[in-house]
Order: structure tokens, then sequence, then C-alpha cells
């Protein structure tokens, strides 16, 4: 079934291309910035970053429309910038402040944008898978042609509603696409010590549901699966199940001691850095000079730049807002 996802060349427009690096540099440079501010003092709450994993949310979002739908995990930023999120609002939402998009009061791990397509960040482990696979129900029912992508690590895998999501999708042929990114550890737990298959996609065939790993640092092949997984689903082909192999460089939450792993194996996976291959593609593969890559860089740094000095000139959000959106039942 891998060979199935195997990328051929010629898939890829250079726009489309650039694009995706433009989505890859965008979420560097926006946790990068979350992550000294946040040393710095100056962002308050709890980050959990996708650097090193860039690839993966690049490469899915890419081979989908605004009609299309995503849920996402606790270490969620990528994703969304790549649905089209907004990095000013998210920053805004980081910073605590009214602006963002849950008015400062969830900070990083419950951004929600449903005009783009973001169904839901949520740190309760699986919590998207269902929801991804209702939001496609939803299109299957009113006979639309969207599609619903959960994003989730391999951690959620060894819980329940993982295979409660992909059973139903299964019966119902819903149009759905199960991205798992592998990045080896559940907050400090090697994979081989929480997974009892070699792989997650192992877990595709017991329900009838074609699935594949792949490398999840390599753009351009996770690009070509989710647009074949994705194009399958809107044909009403039903759902698959993505694993994509890719690695945190951060720990498990910033400030994690990472007693769990040696320097040793984060070097040989940052030497596998997804942007810096895709870089070399892009030169080599789509002939695109390395001053069009130098722009595209300062534009995604400029850009998130601006949305922390907009984020942070704003005041926080005041604490009687709290008392807004709360619903009760009764007489006042
Ligand atoms: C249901 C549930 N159990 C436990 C936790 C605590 N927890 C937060 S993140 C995490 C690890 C998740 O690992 P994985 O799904 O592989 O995602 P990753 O952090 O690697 O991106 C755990 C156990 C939680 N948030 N929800």
């Amino acid at each position: 079934m891998t060979e199935w996802f195997a990328s051929s060349d010629g898939e890829i427009s250079s726009e489309q291309a650039l694009d995706i690096y433009r989505v890859m540099l965008t979420i560097r440079s926006f946790e990068s910035a979350a992550a000294d501010l946040l040393a710095g003092g100056r962002l308050p709450g709890f980050l959990h970053l996708s650097i090193g994993q860039e690839g993966v949310a690049a490469g899915v979002c890419s081979a989908l429309g605004p009609e299309d739908g995503i849920t996402t995990t606790h270490r969620g930023h990528g994703h969304c910038i790549a649905k089209g999120g907004s990095v000013d609002r998210m920053m805004a939402e980081l910073f605590g402040r009214g602006e963002g998009y849950c008015k400062g009061r969830s900070g990083s791990m419950h951004i929600m944008d449903a005009d783009a397509g973001i169904l839901g960040a949520h740190a309760i482990v699986g919590a998207g898978l269902p929801m991804a696979v209702g939001a496609a129900y939803s299109a299957k029912v009113r006979g639309e042609r969207r599609v619903a992508v959960a994003f989730f690590g391999e951690g959620a895998v060894g819980e329940g509603v993982f295979h409660e999501s992909l059973n139903l999708a299964a019966l119902w042929s819903l149009p759905v696409v199960f991205v798992c990114e592998n990045n080896r550890y559940a907050e400090l737990s090697h994979v081989s010590m929480h997974l009892s298959a070699k792989h997650v996609a192992d877990f595709g065939a017991p329900y009838g549901i074609p699935a594949a790993t792949l490398d999840g640092n390599d753009v351009l092949a996770v690009a070509s699966a989710a647009r074949k997984a994705v194009g399958r689903a809107r044909d009403g082909g039903g759902p698959t199940l993505l694993e994509f192999e890719t690695y945190r460089w951060r720990g498990h939450f910033e400030g994690d001691p990472q007693r769990y792993r040696s320097r040793d194996e984060v070097a040989s996976w940052q030497a596998r850095d997804p942007v810096a291959r895709f870089q070399e593609r892009l030169e080599a593969g789509f002939a695109v000079d390395v001053a069009e890559l130098d722009r595209i860089e300062r534009e995604a740094s400029t850009a998130v730049e601006r949305a922390v000095e907009w984020a942070e000139s704003l005041p926080p959000a005041p604490p009687t807002s709290l008392l807004e959106d709360v619903y009760r039942s009764g007489s006042a």
C-alpha cells in the first residue's frame, strides 16, 4: 500500500511548492518567536512546539481547500497556520489578549477558526479524532464534498477513541483522513514502550482502511500522499490512515529537561531538517534561486515579528470578560 502513496515527479507546480515553503517557514518562525518570548518572561502559559515537524502540517494542508476541516492537538500551531489561521490572532491568543482566537482565555492549546476550517485544537489526547469523524459524517449526510483531517500523535493510538473513530469512519465510508505524526515520543515515553504494533499504519488493515507509513520530513512525499488520500475521500472512497515519521526538536513542552533522550538522537533528526531538505529540493528540482527563497524567509519572519509587536501592544483581556459567553439556566 505504501507504494500507492509514493510521490511522482511533476505533481506540484513551482508556485505551489513556494507556497508550501512559505508555510513551513512561517510555522518555524512563529514557534521560534513563541519559545523566545516564553523564555524571556514576556509570554504567559504553556507551549508544546512542533519545530522539526513542519513538513507534515504544510504538506497535508496543501492538499486541502478552504471548505475542508481539520482537528488538531496540544501541538497544533503548525496545523492552524498551514490551514490558513491568522498569525496575528494566534499570537494575540498566546499573549492572553481579547483579540485572540479565544478572547485570550485559552492560550496555545485551543485555537479554533471555523471560517478557516480549523475545527479546534484539543489538549485532551485523541479528542480531535471523533470530531473529525463527525465533521466527515455531516459532509456525507448533507451531500457536500468536504473532507475532514484529524491530526494526532502516536500517543493517541493506545486510546479507545482512536479505534472507535477508525471503526465508524470505515463502517460509514466517511470522507476523513487520519494523519498521525509519529514523533517517537508521547510525553517522556518512547513509542516502543506504549505501542504494540511496529507501525501506527498497521492499525488500518483490521478496519479495512488503506494505510501507509511515510517520511514526514519529506514535505513533497507528505503532500503527494495527502492529495491521494483527500482525493479518495472527496470522491466517496472513504477514510485513509497516514502515518508520518517525524521528530520534535524541542522538549514535550518548553522547559522539559528531556532526560529520556540523547543529544545525539536529537542531532541525528536535526540533520534531516524538513525545511533545509525542501530548500535543497527547491533549488535543485524546481530551479528556484536563492534570492527568492531568502525573500520568502524574510516575509515569513516579518509577518511573525509584526504579529508579536501588535499582540504585545494590546492590553490584556479584562478579568470581567471572563463572565461573557458563560451560560446558565434559570432566571437572572
Ligand atoms: C486523555 C489524555 N491523557 C493524557 C494526557 C496528558 N498528555 C498530554 S500530551 C501527552 C502525550 C501525547 O503524545 P502524542 O499523542 O504522541 O503527541 P505529541 O505530544 O508527541 O505531539 C499526554 C499523555 C492528556 N492530555 N489527555
